[in-house]
């Protein structure tokens, strides 16, 4: 039998999961479990970067592990675990290091956004090397993403290549999996930009384990255009057309059969027919995350880890060699 193509990605811990993060990245990495050999992560060390609570981490940390597997991540079918307890992640980012470039660095628009509102440090500018390491240490040949993360792949294809130029053929190039819709869920607050954890106005974004009262209200808040009609148009309809987009992927439904059924209604009760879609997508979630308990996720994700490290050291053994550390 033909070996599976392997697909890596990875979710930070920092504040609560949100429907930007569900549709454009988690929902295609419970799919993608079917046909891919799967390596998914909470990547800690990167949600360290910026301003946290460490006397809250470890929860935070938990809670993300949880939704994940409440969405569909399957640890008997993927390898799941903390990112922090592999080690060969931070020893490959290190040496990819060595051949990154200050100036492609620099020209990463979340490190420019986020040291602007969070100010630079040295974790923040050296993330995207941390993020290729996360995906070439398991030699991953795709990985699912939404559409910001794009110029970090980049920089992972480029190292691969550029490693591989140097010292011999070793990591394949990732492909990027990118859904055609979803990849950019927007803010209800400001369609212009993206649905982030970050953003400091909750009303901003929908969570995943938001109750359903919740999201009525945040729906009902949103940003809409000026004028009237529910249509798919970017450009002059931008808060209207994230809200379709968001209800077609709850519900399966083609953007313009949403249009037929709801274009001439009023701006009221098309938000409340998005909230009623999104509160049912998101029900099973919910009642999945309910039923796991802390103990037997803490376990779980043990077991990832240490099934990760065993995985990780023949392949680091082997860039080691390849570097002239060892024989
Ligand atoms: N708005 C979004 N639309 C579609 N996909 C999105 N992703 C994030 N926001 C959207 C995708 O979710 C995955 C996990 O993201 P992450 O937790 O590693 O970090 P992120 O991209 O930095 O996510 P946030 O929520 O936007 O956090 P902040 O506020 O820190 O920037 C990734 O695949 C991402 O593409």
């Amino acid at each position: 039998m033909a070996q599976r193509k392997r697909v890596f990605s990875g979710l930070q811990p920092t504040g609560n999961v949100h429907v930007g993060n569900y549709l454009g990245a988690l929902r295609n990495w419970v799919r993608l479990q079917d046909d891919y050999d799967c390596v998914y992560c909470i990547v800690d060390l990167h949600a360290i970067t910026v301003e946290y609570d460490p006397a809250d981490f470890a929860r935070e940390r938990r809670e993300a592990a949880k939704v994940l597997i409440a969405c569909g991540v399957d640890p008997d079918r993927s390898l799941f675990y903390y990112q922090s307890e592999v080690p060969q992640h931070t020893e490959l980012a290190w040496i990819l290091g060595t051949i990154t470039g200050m100036g492609q660095l620099g020209r990463m628009t979340q490190y420019k956004d986020k040291s602007e509102s969070a100010g630079a440090n040295l974790g923040l500018f050296a993330y995207p090397v941390l993020m290729a390491a996360d995906i070439l240490l398991y030699r991953a040949d795709a990985v699912p993403v939404g559409d910001d993360q794009k110029q970090h792949l980049e920089l992972t294809r480029d190292l691969a290549v550029r490693f591989n130029a140097r010292f011999g053929d070793e990591f394949p190039v990732p492909e990027p999996i990118i859904p055609e819709h979803g990849a950019r869920v927007m803010s209800l607050q400001n369609p212009l930009a993206k649905m982030s954890k970050s953003d400091p106005d909750e009303g901003s974004r929908i969570l995943v384990l938001d109750p359903p009262e919740t999201i009525k209200a945040k729906v009902k808040r949103a940003v809409t255009d000026s004028g009237k009609g529910i249509r798919h148009d970017w450009e002059s309809k931008p808060g209207i057309s994230n809200l379709l987009e968001m209800m077609s992927l709850f519900t399966g439904t083609p953007i313009p059969d949403l249009e037929a059924e709801h274009g001439s209604s009023g701006y009221g009760a098309f938000k409340e027919a998005v909230a009623e879609a999104v509160i049912a997508g998101l029900a099973p979630i919910r009642a999945g995350y309910a039923a796991l308990d802390d103990a037997s996720v803490d376990e779980v994700m043990a077991r990832g880890a240490a099934t990760a490290r065993e995985m990780a050291e023949p392949y680091q053994a082997r860039v080691r060699r390849r570097i002239g550390l060892s024989r």
